[in-house]
């Protein structure tokens, strides 16, 4: 073993002394209190019958589990520990070592925030064992690492993505927020979750720049996506966000560092239940306050949201599915242009570049589609030198 051993490996070993004094050491079940319970987190049908089939398996085979088999939700993960929710009661919970054996594409199967599980709880233990995760709905996925990187699933069962951009900010141009707005609209789709522009800071900003960036993001995200504006500062926005959650759906905020998600989070609840941090005045780039994925129960009428951790980069890798879902006009037209593999860019007879001189699509939206399709295309041949786009 020594230097050998598999990346994540400590993750799904069986329990260890370390592994216990870890989990001694997460906050306690008891003192949070805004943990989205079993019935706030919505199982579909497809994922209790994978339930109901596995636990028909394990009694075929005459296994003990059977038995001790529960259904369960996934509502926290702290330093990897899931904290699961099921009809009883919320518990700590590990991974099963089966989960080592899927190496590879291990990473996707972990149990992410949000997923649906069965968990095992032995008589006497205090401590769960999740042994499998239920097929997911929709899995926030990001890709990690350079090259030969690996995709690693945020959430799972995501309904709404809140894309959260700070107003105010003097290092951000209008192209720096066009391009981190439509980078995560691309992510969104993909992951088949609804997308929802938040804005937050508003402020930090004069009347004047927040009509310019607004309209700026309206003309960039179409028609269909929607664009609110909120202060947490000043409770502003707040309910339009909570309108775009209701009960029985399940919302993930994305962001930077700094951009105030966990702020908005509290707003959102009306109590501090989330740490914030402080941005660095230079830069107003945030420290990285939360470590946790974290699920919280909004007051009813609202559902649950997760709060994540800030993202330093999101980068586009085989996400063409989200690309042509927030582009659609722009695919559809490019079905007329004369070469089937127009760019849109310089060639003759591009319906594509036709629509635009007529008004029909919007220049900005193109030239967004353009940057991150091209972007694609160089990252999926650095993957695979054998593709050829
Ligand atoms: N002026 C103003 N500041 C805000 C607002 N919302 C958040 N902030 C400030 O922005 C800073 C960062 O807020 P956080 O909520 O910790 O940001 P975050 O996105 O959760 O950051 P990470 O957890 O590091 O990813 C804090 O100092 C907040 O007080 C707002 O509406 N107006
Ligand atoms: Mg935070
Ligand atoms: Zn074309």
């Amino acid at each position: 073993m020594g230097k050998n051993k598999p990346r994540g490996k400590k993750r799904v070993q069986a329990p260890t002394v370390d592994a216990v004094a870890l989990a001694a050491s997460l906050p306690q079940v008891e003192t949070l209190r805004d943990i989205p319970s079993f019935s706030d987190m919505r199982i579909d049908d497809a994922q209790r019958a994978a339930f109901d089939a596995f636990i028909e398996q394990l009694a075929q085979a005459d296994a003990p589990a059977a038995s001790e088999m529960q259904l369960g939700c996934v509502v926290r993960l702290d330093r990897g520990f899931p904290l699961v929710a099921t009809e009883n009661s919320t518990f700590r919970a590990e991974h099963s070592v089966n989960f080592a054996k899927a190496r590879g594409e291990g990473e996707r199967l972990l149990p992410a925030v949000g997923d649906a599980v069965a968990v095992r709880v032995a008589p006497g233990h205090d401590m769960g064992v999740i042994e499998r995760v239920l097929p997911r709905r929709t899995a926030f996925e990001r890709w990690r690492g350079k090259n030969r990187g690996e995709r690693q699933v945020l959430a799972a069962n995501v309904d709404i993505i809140f894309i959260v951009q700070p107003l105010g900010a003097s290092r951000d141009t209008c192209e720096l927020v066009r391009d981190r707005i439509a980078r995560s609209l691309v992510l969104a789709y993909d992951c088949g979750a609804k997308p929802v522009v938040v804005f937050t800071k508003a402020d930090r900003c004069t009347p004047d720049e927040l009509e310019e960036t607004c309209q700026d993001a309206r003309r960039l995200v179409g028609e269909d996506v929607r664009v609110i504006v909120t202060s947490s500062a000043q409770a502003m926005g707040l309910d339009e966000v909570r309108a775009c959650i209701p009960a029985g759906t399940c919302g993930m905020i994305l962001g930077e560092s700094g951009a105030g998600k966990s702020t908005l989070l509290n707003a959102l609840l009306g109590y501090e239940a989330l740490a914030t941090g402080e941005v660095r005045e230079r830069d107003d780039a945030g420290r990285h306050t939360t470590v946790a994925r974290v699920m919280v129960s909004l007051p009813a009428p609202c559902g649950v949201i997760a709060d994540a951790p800030g993202l330093r980069s999101l980068p586009l890798v085989g996400h063409e599915r989200g690309l042509a879902r927030a582009f659609p006009e722009i695919v559809a037209a490019a079905h007329a242009c004369r070469f089937n593999d127009c760019t849109h860019t310089h060639e003759p007879g591009c319906a594509v570049r036709e629509a635009v001189d007529e008004g029909e699509i919007d220049a900005i939206r193109l030239e967004a589609f353009l940057a991150l399709a091209s972007e694609m295309r160089v990252s999926a041949q650095s993957l695979d030198p054998d593709i050829k786009l």
